[in-house]
């Protein structure tokens, strides 16, 4: 089985290991009633439920909720995806400390620059509330919250990694996920205008993507990690160096026994695992050479996924779709049937918070 990389690329904080946990939760959920199953390795397994158990550990009724501790070393998860019994793809993820971005750029450059280079996939997470709870004409409010966001470290990074997309004639995927969001999620005015501040804070990010290659996509996905506690309150305090630090509060909104209800991670997932199967499937016909066209596969699964987003532009390949699909029957085979199965799994799936990103 061959990994296919993502990085969760985001500041101390920001919800890179709590997004991670979530995605395998919410993934076990969708995956019920269809063929497909996901397994963590061994060495993962310990780990998420220990990060899932962290969270559900800081839920107390009606108050405030800890903070869970943040990631002290770079540490690899990997699920595989397969169904009957058989695994075909290998979705992995190098999660590291945040702080590594601002104070310790060495360590992220040796552990995680390699990975990052080999990643198909970036998710970029969000802090929801600070984009939206800071003072638009407090100059130095914008200013903590760029720092805080690392939008520098960002522009660099992402720079240098669609460079070398471009160099390879790779496709980039960014998904920018909007994290401790469920303050605005649910509220039309509010969520729109969250979208709108953080393409305004991230701008700088997107035009590195864009001044670097010119094939890519950026889709966006809000997800509640938690789903059952809302923004309460923050401060802004002078810190040691003469800037100013944020410290939101959260509380569980729920009398009694609070319960997670994680959404929207099952939707970057099933994404990802359409972009990776197409990736994977167009290597395997590369190496063995089987078929007429080697970039059907790849075509087929680029012209899907945005379909699935916009189901408006559906018909326009139902008939290409249709005839590659015939073709995927006619192998028969259980890496096949594997492919076939993802895309009933993408067909049979209502899209209620991701969308592209305008830039
Ligand atoms: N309100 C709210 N809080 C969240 C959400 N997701 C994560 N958090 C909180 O954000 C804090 C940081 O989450 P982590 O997942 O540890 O952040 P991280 O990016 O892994 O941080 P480092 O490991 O230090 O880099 C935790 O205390 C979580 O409780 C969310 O959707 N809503
Ligand atoms: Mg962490």
């Amino acid at each position: 089985m061959i990994k296919q990389k993502f990085t969760i690329l985001g500041p101390s904080g920001v919800g890179k290991t709590s997004l991670m946990a979530t995605m395998y939760d919410n993934v076990r959920e969708m995956f019920n009633g269809t063929l497909l199953s996901i397994r963590p390795s061994s060495n993962s397994n310990q780990r998420i439920n220990r990060a899932v158990a962290e969270m559900n550990a800081a839920l107390t009724p009606n108050v405030e909720f800890e903070p869970v501790l943040g990631t002290s070393e770079a540490i690899e998860y990997s699920f595989s995806v397969g169904m009957n019994g058989n695994y075909y793809i290998e979705c992995a993820f190098k999660d590291f400390p945040g702080g590594w971005l601002s104070d310790d750029i060495d360590k992220f450059e040796n552990e995680i620059q390699p990975w990052l280079n080999e990643s198909q996939i970036l998710v970029l997470p969000v802090d929801a509330s600070l984009v939206m709870q800071y003072n638009k004409k407090d100059k130095k409010q914008r200013e903590a919250v760029i720092n805080f966001c690392e939008i520098p470290q960002l522009e660099r990074i992402i720079g240098d990694w669609a460079k070398i997309r471009k160099a390879n004639y790779s496709f980039a995927r960014i998904f920018v996920v909007p994290l401790r969001c469920e303050t605005y999620i649910n509220d039309y005015n509010k969520s729109q205008l969250m979208y709108s501040q953080i393409s305004d804070i991230y701008e700088p990010v997107f035009k590195s993507l864009n001044n670097n290659m010119d094939s890519f996509d950026i889709y966006y996905c809000p997800v509640d990690t938690y789903g059952c506690v809302k923004f309460l309150k923050c401060k802004w305090e002078k810190n040691a160096i003469g800037g100013l630090s944020y410290r939101p509060t959260f509380v569980c909104d729920s009398t009694d026994n609070p319960k997670r209800i994680p959404r929207g991670a099952d939707e970057i997932f099933a994404y990802m695992l359409g972009i990776f199967a197409g990736i994977q499937y167009n290597d395997t016909l590369n190496q063995y050479s089987t078929i007429k066209n080697e970039n059907d596969w790849t075509l087929f699964f680029a012209d899907l996924l945005p379909s699935w987003v916009a189901p408006d532009s559906w018909k326009k390949i139902q008939r290409e779709r249709d005839a590659l699909l015939e073709e995927l029957k006619a192998f028969g085979t259980n890496g096949q049937n594997f492919l076939l199965e993802i895309v009933k799994l993408l067909d049979n799936r209502t899209v209620k918070r991701l969308k592209r990103l305008q830039i």
